[in-house]
């Protein structure tokens, strides 16, 4: 497969779902083509502001990016969509099944929506979501908005890919926290308490409260006190507000230097975790350590060798 690169960095819609097809193959030879790609348009990535979002399933997460991303639109942004869910056994996950909530956003030219990678090779999927993200910030968009349903790892994973990681709530103040993992709480930049309307609109402001006091003891970070917002997916109502707040993030994080040392640190991170994921395959097929293995094992099991003897003869056979 041949991808002109020009044209990818032109924002052509073709070339980009191309070279992200090359990111997401499992076939060895397309993965080399597709790192040599990232390589190549690496200097221009990074111009994007990248925005996780989690949240139960009902709470109005497609309804939210479907809004919002025309709001972003509107604003003169281009908008990519991604998604990071482990459970779909088939690419297709969350925003697939999910592509009417967005249909409006899903016809505009200034939007691209991406369902998640199935299960990827080193780094799984959550890698290949990162690779994508680059290539759309190539391609121009402005916006990467990364949607996770929480499972297994997936929010701690799309947590450590954005810039800023918002989880929607619903109005439902005593509800303590909806589900959500309590060590989700702690990365997050900001509250969103959606299904402001209606009958539910004193409800979304009790909620907010009592968010904003759970925050309060929650964390206190450097630069950034964690907000709570209330808003309105269907009746486009506080979106201009949630993406006020974003921009103030942006802006001060840029002035306390904190925005590039995220990034920094999220690549080092990255990388790290692929090296280790490589030296476990890496002794996994090694041929002797395959073969002295199950023989280890058993003098383990029998107690005629320690552990760290075992753990250590393997090491040492790379
Ligand atoms: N009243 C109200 N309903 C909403 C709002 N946002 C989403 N919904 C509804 O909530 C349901 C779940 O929304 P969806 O976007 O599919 O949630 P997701 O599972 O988190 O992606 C749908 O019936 C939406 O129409 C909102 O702001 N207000
Ligand atoms: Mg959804």
């Amino acid at each position: 497969m041949t991808i002109d690169l020009d044209q990818l960095q032109q924002g052509n819609r073709r070339a980009l779902a191309k070279a992200i097809t090359l990111v997401e193959s499992k076939l060895d030879n397309h993965r080399a083509q597709a790192q040599q790609i990232l390589e190549q348009v690496l200097p221009k990535t990074g111009n994007s502001i990248r925005i996780g979002i989690t949240g139960i399933p009902g709470v109005g997460k497609s309804t939210f990016i479907e809004t919002f991303g025309l709001y972003l639109i509107e604003q003169g942004k281009k908008v990519a969509v991604l998604a990071v869910d482990p459970s779909s056994p088939l690419a297709g996950g969350s925003i697939l099944g999910d592509k009417t909530r967005m249909e409006e956003l899903s016809r505009r030219n200034e939007a691209y929506i991406r369902p998640s990678p199935s299960e990827g090779a080193l780094g799984g999927v959550a890698q290949k979501t990162r690779e994508t993200m680059l290539l759309c910030e190539a391609a121009g968009y402005d916006v990467i908005i990364v949607e996770t349903v929480g499972v297994g790892q997936s929010e701690y994973e799309v947590a450590g890919m954005v810039d800023f990681f918002m989880v929607l709530m619903l109005p439902n103040a005593g509800d303590e926290l909806q589900g959500i993992k309590k060590g989700i709480m702690e990365l997050a930049d900001a509250l969103v308490v959606n299904k402001a309307d209606g009958e539910s609109l004193n409800l979304a402001a009790q909620t907010k409260r009592h968010y904003e006091n759970a925050l309060h003891l929650l964390r206190q970070s450097s630069f950034w006190s964690p907000q709570v917002l209330t808003c309105s997916a269907q009746e486009k109502n506080n979106i201009d507000t949630v993406w006020g707040m974003i921009s103030n993030y942006h802006i001060d994080a840029v002035k306390n230097n904190a925005f590039y040392e995220k990034r920094s640190r999220q690549n080092q991170e990255w990388m790290d975790k692929l090296l280790f994921e490589m030296l476990e395959l890496k002794l996994k097929q090694n041929p002797d350590v395959k073969q002295q293995l199950p023989d280890l094992h058993k003098k383990v099991v029998n107690g005629e060798t320690t552990p760290f003897i075992a753990a250590k003869t393997l090491i040492d056979l790379l």
